[in-house]
C-alpha cells in the first residue's frame, strides 16, 4: 500500500483541486505495471544504500559500502557532518519512505553540529543549503530554512573579497578562508538559485545582494571570445587560465544561469546563458565524431580543441533541451532542442561501449576512438546522475520512452556492478570496461540525493515534482518555482 503523504497543517495554501502538489504518493503511479514495477525497484536501490549508510556510517558523512565503515570525505573538512543525511532528506521524502525520512529529520533537529570544519563553499551550498531549502519548500517544515539560514551565514565571510567573488572555502567556526587566490567558475557561479530563495523565505536580502554581486561582475568582464575560463583571479578579478569546459569546473555556472532564468523569469540570466551557449558554437566546440556523427561539445585549451567529454558534461543534454523547452520561441530553440538530444545520445552511446554497460568519467573522440575512454585513468564511475539526469528531462520533455529503457538499462548495471552485496549499498567502479569491476568503496552522497532520485522520477508520472513548478538545484534538490508554484 502506498503511503498518504502527510501534508502538514500550514502547507494548506498548497492544495491545488484539493491535491497536495508537494508530492502525489499513488498519484506518481505510472498506470503500466511494468513502470511502477521499476520504480519500486529504485526505491529499493534507496532502501538499501540507505540502510546500509545508517548501519556503518551515520553522522558520517559517506558510506564505505565495501569496507562497511564511515569515512569524512574531504570536501567538509574534518567535519562529520552527516552529508549523507542531508543530501537524502527530499529523495526519502519523495519516496515516501518516511519512516527514514523522521530518522533524518530527527538529526538534522537534534544533532547536527558544524564543528571547526574549513568547508568548501560549493559543497555545501549545493548539498547543505540546497538540500534544506528543498525539504523545506517540500514540507513547510521550519527547521529546514532555519538550518537552511544557519549553514549559508557561515559561509558568509568567503564574500570579503574586492571583487565580491568568494573564496572556495571558508572555515565555519572562525570565518577565516582558504587563502588560495584563484576560484572556480562552476562553484563561485553555482549559489545563485538557492541564495535567492533564501533571501525569499527568510527575508533577509544578504544573499540575494551576494549573488547579484557575482552575476554582475561576470556579466561586465571581458570574455576571450565570447568564452568563460574556468578559474578566476578573485582579488584581481581576471581569469587566469585557458581552459574552457561545458564539463568539469565549468558546467554548473551555465546551468545555473538558465535555471535562474526558469526559477524567476530572469531576463539577465537567460541572456547570458544563450550568449554562452553561443559562445560554445561559435568557437567550434559542438562538434560531430568522424565515424558515426556523434554530436558532442569538446573542451578548449590554449585556444586548442581538445576532444574529450568528461561524465559531468553530459547534464548539458537535458540542459539544452530544457532551455529549448521553456522558451520556445528563443531563436536557438531549434537547434539546442536538437544538440541537447543528439548529445544524450551521445552519453547513451559511452554507456553501451563498455563491458559494464555504465558509462566512463571520461570518453574521447579520436581517430580510433568515438565515445570510449581512452585510459585506465578515464574508466572510472563514481555514481554520477548526470546521463540519468538528462534521460529524465528528454523523457519529461519529449514522452519518448526510449529515454525511460535506457534509464532502466543503467539502473540494472549499476545493480549488478556496483552493489556491494545483498541488502548493502553502493560503491564506485574503478573499470567500467571490465566484467569483473573492482569497486571504490565510496557511496557519494550524490547517488542517493541525485542519481536515484532521477532514476524515481523517470519512472514516475510527470506531475510528480513537474518541470513547471520545479527546477532542480544542481544536486537535484527541486526549488519551487516563482511564477507557478505558491511554495517559493
Ligand atoms: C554533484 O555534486 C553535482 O551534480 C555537481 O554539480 C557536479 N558533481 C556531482 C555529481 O556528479
Amino acid at each position: 500500500m502506498a503511503w498518504a503523504i502527510p501534508v502538514r497543517q500550514d502547507a494548506t495554501s498548497n492544495l491545488e483541486n484539493g491535491k497536495a502538489v508537494i508530492t502525489q504518493g499513488r498519484e506518481g503511479e505510472d498506470p503500466d505495471p511494468v513502470i511502477r514495477a521499476r520504480r519500486e525497484f529504485v526505491k529499493q536501490m534507496m532502501k538499501d544504500a540507505w540502510d546500509d549508510y545508517v548501519m556503518w556510517a551515520w553522522e558520517d558523512n559517506e558510506l564505505k559500502p565495501v569496507s562497511q565503515t564511515g569515512q569524512h570525505g574531504d570536501i567538509f573538512g574534518d567535519s562529520r557532518i552527516g552529508a549523507t543525511i542531508v543530501d537524502s532528506l527530499d529523495t526519502l521524502y519523495i519516496m515516501e519512505m518516511m519512516e527514514e525520512y523522521e530518522t533524518a529529520r530527527g538529526f538534522v533537529a537534534n544533532q547536527l553540529d558544524l564543528n571547526n570544519a574549513t568547508v568548501s563553499v560549493f559543497e555545501t551550498n549545493i548539498r547543505f543549503v540546497g538540500g534544506f531549502l528543498s525539504a523545506y519548500a517540500l514540507t513547510q517544515d521550519t527547521i529546514y530554512r532555519d538550518r537552511a539560514l544557519e549553514i549559508a551565514t557561515k559561509l558568509l565571510p568567503a564574500f570579503d573579497t574586492p571583487t565580491g567573488i568568494p573564496y572556495s572555502h571558508v572555515n565555519v567556526l572562525t570565518g577565516e578562508p582558504r587563502n588560495n587566490v584563484e576560484s572556480v567558475l562552476a562553484e563561485f557561479g553555482t549559489l545563485h538559485l538557492e541564495f535567492v530563495y533564501l533571501s525569499e523565505i527568510t527575508g533577509n536580502p544578504i544573499f540575494r545582494e551576494k549573488v547579484e554581486t557575482i552575476r554582475q561582475f561576470l556579466k561586465q568582464i571581458e570574455k576571450p571570445n565570447g568564452l568563460y575560463p574556468n578559474h578566476l583571479h578573485i582579488f584581481e578579478g581576471r581569469f587566469t587560465d585557458d581552459h574552457v569546459s561545458i564539463g568539469a569546473l565549468g558546467d554548473s555556472y551555465y546551468e545555473y544561469l538558465l535555471k535562474a532564468a526558469i526559477q524567476l523569469n530572469d531576463g539577465e540570466g537567460r541572456m547570458m546563458y544563450d550568449e554562452a551557449m553561443d559562445g560554445f558554437f561559435n568557437n567550434g566546440l559542438v562538434k560531430v565524431s568522424r565515424q558515426n556523427h556523434l554530436l558532442y561539445i569538446a573542451e578548449s585549451r590554449g585556444g586548442q580543441i581538445q576532444d574529450v567529454v568528461g561524465h559531468l558534461a553530459c547534464f548539458a543534454g537535458g540542459m539544452f533541451v530544457l532551455g529549448a523547452h521553456v522558451d520556445p520561441s528563443n531563436s536557438n530553440a531549434v537547434r539546442d532542442a536538437e544538440v541537447g538530444k543528439n548529445f544524450t545520445t551521445t552519453c547513451h552511446e559511452s554507456y553501451i561501449r563498455t563491458a559494464t554497460q555504465i558509462g566512463p568519467e571520461v570518453f574521447q573522440f579520436t581517430e580510433t576512438l568515438e565515445a570510449e575512454a581512452g585510459n585506465d585513468d578515464q574508466r572510472g564511475y563514481i555514481l554520477r546522475p548526470e546521463v540519468i539526469e538528462s534521460y529524465y528531462i528528454m523523457y519529461r520533455i519529449t514522452g519518448d520512452t526510449k529515454y525511460r529503457d535506457w534509464a532502466w538499462d543503467a539502473a540494472q548495471s549499476i545493480e549488478r556492478y556496483s552493489k556491494a552485496g545483498p541488502g548493502r549499498g553502493y560503491s564506485g567502479l574503478i573499470n567500467t570496461n571490465s566484467v569483473n569491476p573492482v569497486q571504490d568503496d565510496v557511496q557519494q552522497t550524490f547517488f542517493l540525493a541525485e542519481t536515484l532520485k532521477y532514476l524515481y522520477l523517470i519512472f514516475s508520472t510527470n506531475d510528480l515534482i513537474s518541470l513547471e513548478q520545479w527546477v532542480m538545484n544542481t544536486e537535484c534538490h527541486p526549488l519551487p518555482i516563482k511564477s507557478t508554484n505558491s511554495l517559493y
